[in-house]
């Protein structure tokens, strides 16, 4: 797919997923670092590009992109020589979404809120993400069929919850210090477009 891409980034923020991304694919892309203290983030010009003032945001030939799931799975389907996302028709396309949306969903909440202390325990049936240890209990069972979400299958799934396990594990959020996700890390962290997106942050990958 044509038209430029241009990256609105701070790699000290979810951005660094969608950059990974971006590396995966192959694209070009222009990169805009958006500076946290000095609020360019909130400026009316970055406003208007992403009301919430929040990073990543992607624009490809005029669109808007932005939540980083969004980002990483539109990424995947713009880009399909990549391969990685199942094509449309594909039933792995429902694993493959399921995981995603499971991700953003369901994992991340539950980790704020443990990491925050405001997970209320007694709305277990009311929240949509259950208990934090429920999503790490399906994050284990799914991994343990891997190697990747997809099976043999790298994806941009493994990019996306892949990246949370690692920024979760780097705060030592509880329960994954497991084998299988310490594992997990190494294997997904080890490819070539992990390491250029880290190396292009400034991070040691
Ligand atoms: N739901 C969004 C969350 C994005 C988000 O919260 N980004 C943070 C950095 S990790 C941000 O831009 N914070 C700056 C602010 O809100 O002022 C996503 O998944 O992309």
């Amino acid at each position: 797919m044509s038209g430029e891409i241009v990256f609105y980034h701070n790699p000290q923020s979810r951005a660094q997923m969608a950059h990974w991304m971006l590396h995966e694919v192959g694209a070009p892309f222009r990169v805009v670092r958006i500076d946290f203290e000095k609020q360019e983030n909130k400026t009316p010009e970055f406003l208007a590009i992403n009301p919430m003032g929040k990073l990543p945001t992607l624009v490809h030939d005029g669109t808007v992109v932005t939540e980083t799931a969004a980002i990483i799975a539109y990424l995947a389907d713009a880009f399909p020589q990549a391969g990685l996302a199942p094509p449309p028709g594909d039933k792995r396309r429902g694993t493959y979404f399921r995981w995603l949306f499971f991700g953003a969903g369901c994992f991340e909440p539950a980790l704020l809120d443990t990491m925050l202390k405001r997970a209320p325990v007694e709305r277990k049936g009311t929240l949509g993400y259950g208990s934090y240890e429920d999503t790490i209990g399906a994050l284990k069972t799914m991994l343990a069929q891997g190697p990747y979400i997809l099976g043999d299958q790298f994806s941009a799934a493994d990019v996306y919850v892949g990246s949370e396990i690692s920024w979760a594990a780097s705060f030592k959020a509880p329960g994954l210090d497991a084998p299988l996700f310490k594992d997990y890390v190494a294997r997904i962290t080890a490819r070539p477009a992990y390491k250029r997106a880290a190396s292009a942050d400034g991070r040691t990958a």
